[in-house]
């Protein structure tokens, strides 16, 4: 070949072969989102059955993605569930990990990998924003007005817009990074969560100036901020309260100012919306729009914040290169503290599906959660009914972005990226179940380890689950689990205890 000819030749070879590694790395660094609801049942979303509330953007992700229908959060309430996502952890391990009050420190431990670390080490750029819920800032009072950590930051995401605890719970203001967004360093924020402190009117105290009310009983009737009783007192921090109707746009926004800055390289977003938790205050254009009050409403809300990002994934070219993730903390709850319509205009409505329970209970209806993932043009679309569960999502990753884990990394979480791509309908073979007592999940069959405890919650009207008896299921022949078999079955019952007992003793599962 003459010579320059073969250089040229050459040279295009090594352009091809070049570029042919490059796309295969990128084609292994897709961006990821996931996008966590709160509270949000089953049953709430029209994919999944819902009829007197629609969700349109929610459905196309799962037309066009994998609709898990056996899909799990590990926990039926919020804090453990996000410690279980975050680190590849069962919370039932690790002490302190149940709902946290808004002034709790931090509960992840800063040398544990947690799945931002898994992206971060992959080179991606990492962010939190929503609600954050797992505490902040080392022993003691967290500073609201200094810097606030560790937090997001140190434990995997290197960028954080959230709110600390939930939506009921002061101080009702944003925290960016480190900082409580606009304080006013002459109006200074002060919490406490056992007594009330300075003389702004609480739910409790001036009833007249709510603009929800709280359920008797249940709380929600301290400091009052923007019309709504909270659980906790604050005083200060005027400038700095958020306005609950505008939480799911400024969310939506910040994840949008995100996912333009960092789209030219891989990024992990994980964004958790405070919709539908209570207290369900829609934005003003949502109120009024569902037939099923706040709580239809702030559904059409969810399913426009899913809208909105997958539009700003169209609009950059990104969404060929996007996984998206969508899925919820725990099980509905209709009437969680506030009198808003949930349970007045439910009529007909099944928040957990086909299941019993809901939030807070053993029963499926407390973990079997929506659960979606989409990539287009890579996922094949479809229905899967393989058992997967958001512990799993840190070894998946870690797998398929080929960041080796150590043996006392993630010890719950297992790598079934094949299954969450739908390349395999095998799933987790086994799993536990969290929410006041343990359950094991294995095959068709379900354990629940006997528990004493009210079988019905009376103030949110959810059964429990709990007995003082062992319980046995067969998911497969009673997804409803009205047939307790496990006086029929003594030696299924007998093995699942003890290999519980042995996940519990080892420390892992994975
Ligand atoms: C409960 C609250 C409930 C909600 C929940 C946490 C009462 C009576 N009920 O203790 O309103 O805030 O905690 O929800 O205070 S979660 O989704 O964050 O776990
Ligand atoms: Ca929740």
């Amino acid at each position: 070949m003459h010579y320059v000819k073969k250089l040229l030749f050459t040279a295009v070879l090594t352009g091809v072969a070049h570029a042919a590694v490059i796309g295969q790395q990128k084609g292994q660094q897709p961006n990821v989102i996931i996008i966590y609801a709160d509270d949000l049942g089953y049953g709430d979303i029209s994919c999944n059955g819902a009829t007197r509330v629609k969700t349109p953007h929610i459905d196309r992700l799962a037309s066009e993605g994998i609709r898990f229908t056996n899909g799990h959060a590990t926990a039926a309430t919020c804090t453990p569930s996000r410690y279980s996502i975050l680190t590849g952890e069962y919370a039932w391990r690790k002490k302190g990990t149940n709902i946290l009050p808004g002034n709790a420190s931090l509960i992840v431990p800063t040398d544990r990998t947690t799945l931002g670390n898994v992206f971060q080490r992959a080179g991606y750029s990492t962010a939190c924003i929503g609600k954050w819920h797992l505490g902040i800032g080392a022993q003691g009072e967290p500073d609201w007005n200094g810097e606030l950590k560790p937090g997001p930051l140190e434990t995997g995401f290197d960028y954080a817009f959230f709110f600390p605890a939930t939506a009921d719970r002061v101080p009702t203001v944003y925290v960016e990074n480190h900082r409580v967004v606009a304080l006013d360093p002459k109006d200074t924020i002060q919490v406490n969560y056992h007594q009330k402190i300075g003389n702004e009117p609480t739910g409790k105290e001036n009833p007249e100036l709510l603009k929800m009310h709280s359920t008797p009983g249940q709380g929600h009737n301290q400091t009052i901020v923007n019309g709504i009783g909270r659980i906790g007192w604050m005083t200060g921090g005027q400038r700095a309260r958020w306005t609950d109707e505008s939480l799911a746009g400024d969310f939506v926004n910040q994840a949008q100012l995100f996912i333009e800055e960092h789209h030219r390289k891989p990024f992990f977003l994980y964004l958790s919306l405070s919709d539908i938790h209570v207290p369900r205050m829609p934005g003003t254009r949502f109120k009024g729009k569902s037939e099923m009050g706040y709580r239809g409403d702030v559904i059409m809300q969810l399913d426009w914040s899913v809208g909105e990002i997958m539009k700003t994934l169209n609009y950059l070219g990104i969404a060929k290169s996007t996984i998206v993730i969508f899925s919820s903390d725990n099980g509905p709850v209709l009437d969680d503290g506030y009198i808003d319509g949930a349970v007045a205009q439910q009529s007909g409505h099944q928040p957990a599906g086909a299941m019993r329970g809901g939030k807070y209970s053993i029963l499926e209806g407390g973990t079997r959660v929506p659960f979606i993932l989409s990539w287009p043009g890579t996922v094949k679309p479809g229905v899967s009914g393989a058992l997967v569960n958001q512990v799993d999502l840190l070894a998946s990753f870690a797998a398929m972005l080929r960041q080796p884990l150590k043996e006392n990394e993630a010890p719950d979480s297992w790598n079934i990226l094949g299954t969450l791509l739908g390349k395999s309908q095998a799933g987790r073979s086994s799993m536990v179940e969290q929410a006041g007592t343990l359950a094991l999940v294995k095959g068709d069959w379900k354990y629940i380890v006997p528990q004493r405890g009210p079988k019905l919650l009376k103030d949110v009207n959810i059964e429990s689950g709990l007995d003082t008896i062992p319980q046995l299921y067969n998911l497969k022949a009673d997804l409803g689990e009205k047939n307790n078999v496990a006086a029929a079955h003594p030696e299924m019952v007998k093995e699942m205890a003890t290999m519980l007992e042995t996940i519990k003793t080892s420390g892992r599962s994975r």
